[in-house]
């Protein structure tokens, strides 16, 4: 089945004559409204009438999480804050995050894609489907929402959290349809056995998984934890939030992205020249449609590779397969997108520290697991009423990190010069995680 059938299936030369046009519309206009994209295209030496063909794209300057954040919180929209119907934002709860902001009628077009995807998952308006995405800022909860109520499903709201009544919501409501994380997906399994519920005999028919990465032996353990098919879903906030790609049920091998609203590119990360169809490299967006939050050339740092053979499903989408890492060094923990600076940020705001840290990333029973070690200062070690002190100290670490970037954190004190140092770029972070 198939949402758009109109533009799901448009032939490659249609769909490209279909790109340009929209490719030049929103260049001018990002030119014509928004100070930074007029300053980095004369910078670049570039104009939006240089846009001839899609190929000429490569000509124009990238636009990176820096820029977003320099312009923080607002300054990259394209239309007045009137016009501006949601804000959504990605990582911690405060500071500079990444800010997103909807019109209505992009509200409708991310309903539409988020639609799409559902239908791709083979979920029709009969299905109920259990969100357990985050509501809130977060574009997992709302984007998710309003797709399903656009197909007509019966949605429950129930958001991240509580598990166990996640779990008697599962029995007594017979969803046949689940969006959350896939580590999520896991731990409703296993909390779930061990409340003696059989899992594999809930109603549940098809996941919808993503906003961190997985694998094919998650998939595996997941599908045989819950009885269901489990599908990728693929999407970030600055682009739109969930739906940017998704898996068919047909083929279930890489997810087609709604090309007909975004342009990919796949890029060396270190070079930035574009590679070719099939190479791995870092993925670069261009929102083709969107009103209040254009993005031209969006570096992602996803790292992946596009999958130009045809897929038996009849959609003509290109494929993107599985993120295979990031050419950065964000971290996803519990779905909370963590930069390592954040974390220093926090520790170097509190008395008595050493410069020396360790950021440790688990995974116990499919939950992140989060631990800092940092050495305490020599002479705060050295001082008198050193447990209570020290104690107090943890304890505000710990607010902190809560506070700033909304995620819990172990923290543990250590002496002076007993964490390990490095002699060249220093690796302060261990992800431990195997998924
Ligand atoms: O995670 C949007 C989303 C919500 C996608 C629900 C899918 C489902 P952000 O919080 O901005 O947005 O995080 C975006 O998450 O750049 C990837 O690194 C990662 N990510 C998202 N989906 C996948 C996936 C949402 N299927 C960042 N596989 C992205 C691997 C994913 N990584």
């Amino acid at each position: 089945m198939i949402y758009n059938e109109d533009f799901e299936t448009l032939p490659r030369e249609v769909m490209e004559t279909l790109q340009l046009k929209r490719l030049k519309q929103v260049v001018q206009r990002v030119y014509h409204t928004v100070g930074f994209y007029r300053r980095s295209f004369d910078n670049a030496g570039v104009q939006p009438d240089d846009i001839t063909s899609l190929d000429d794209l490569k000509k124009f300057p990238f636009t990176t999480k820096q820029d977003l954040r320099d312009n923080y919180p607002f300054g990259l929209f394209a239309v007045p804050m009137s016009s501006v119907v949601r804000l959504h934002a990605s990582s911690g709860t405060t500071g500079r995050a990444t800010v997103v902001g909807y019109t209505r009628r992009d509200i409708d077009t991310w309903s539409e894609l988020m639609a799409r995807c559902l239908v791709a998952a083979g979920v029709t308006k009969n299905d109920i489907l259990h969100n357990a995405y985050g509501y809130g800022l977060f574009t997992g909860g709302l984007g998710v929402h309003y797709g399903a109520e656009t197909l007509g499903a019966s949605v429950i709201p129930i958001s991240g959290g509580n598990t166990k009544r996640q779990i008697m919501i599962l029995q007594d409501f017979g969803p046949t349809a689940i969006c959350c994380t896939p580590s999520y997906a896991l731990n409703l399994a296993e909390q779930g056995r061990a409340m003696g519920v059989d899992m594999k005999a809930l109603k549940l028919r098809v996941g919808i998984f993503g906003a961190e990465p997985w694998s094919e032996k998650m998939r595996a353990e997941i599908e045989d934890a819950l009885g269901l098919a489990a599908l990728n879903i693929y999407g970030l906030s600055e682009i739109m939030g969930p739906g940017v790609a998704m898996e068919c049920i047909e083929d279930r091998q890489g997810m087609h992205i709604f090309e007909d609203h975004f342009l990919v590119e796949v890029i060396d990360p270190a070079t930035g020249e574009v590679l070719p169809p099939g190479e791995p490299g870092e993925l670069v967006f261009t929102t083709l449609t969107k009103e209040a939050f254009p993005l031209i050339r969006y570096r992602t740092r996803d790292i992946s590779r596009l999958l130009p053979e045809p897929c038996r499903c009849g959609r003509t989408h290109i494929r993107m397969d599985r993120i295979t890492g990031r050419s950065d060094d964000m971290l996803i923990i519990r779905g909370v997108n963590v930069f390592p600076s954040q974390i220093e940020a926090v520790l170097m705001g509190v008395e008595g520290l050493g410069p020396h840290y360790q950021i440790i990333v688990d995974r116990e029973e499919n939950l992140d697991t989060l631990e800092v070690q940092v050495e305490v200062s020599e002479k705060l070690f050295a001082s008198g009423d050193e447990v209570k002190v020290l104690q107090g100290t943890e304890r505000r670490i710990v607010k902190d990190i809560k506070d700033y970037l909304g995620i819990s954190a172990k923290v543990k004190l250590v002496e002076p010069k007993s964490l390990q140092r490095f002699e060249g770029k220093a690796s302060r972070v261990q992800d431990r995680r195997r998924i």
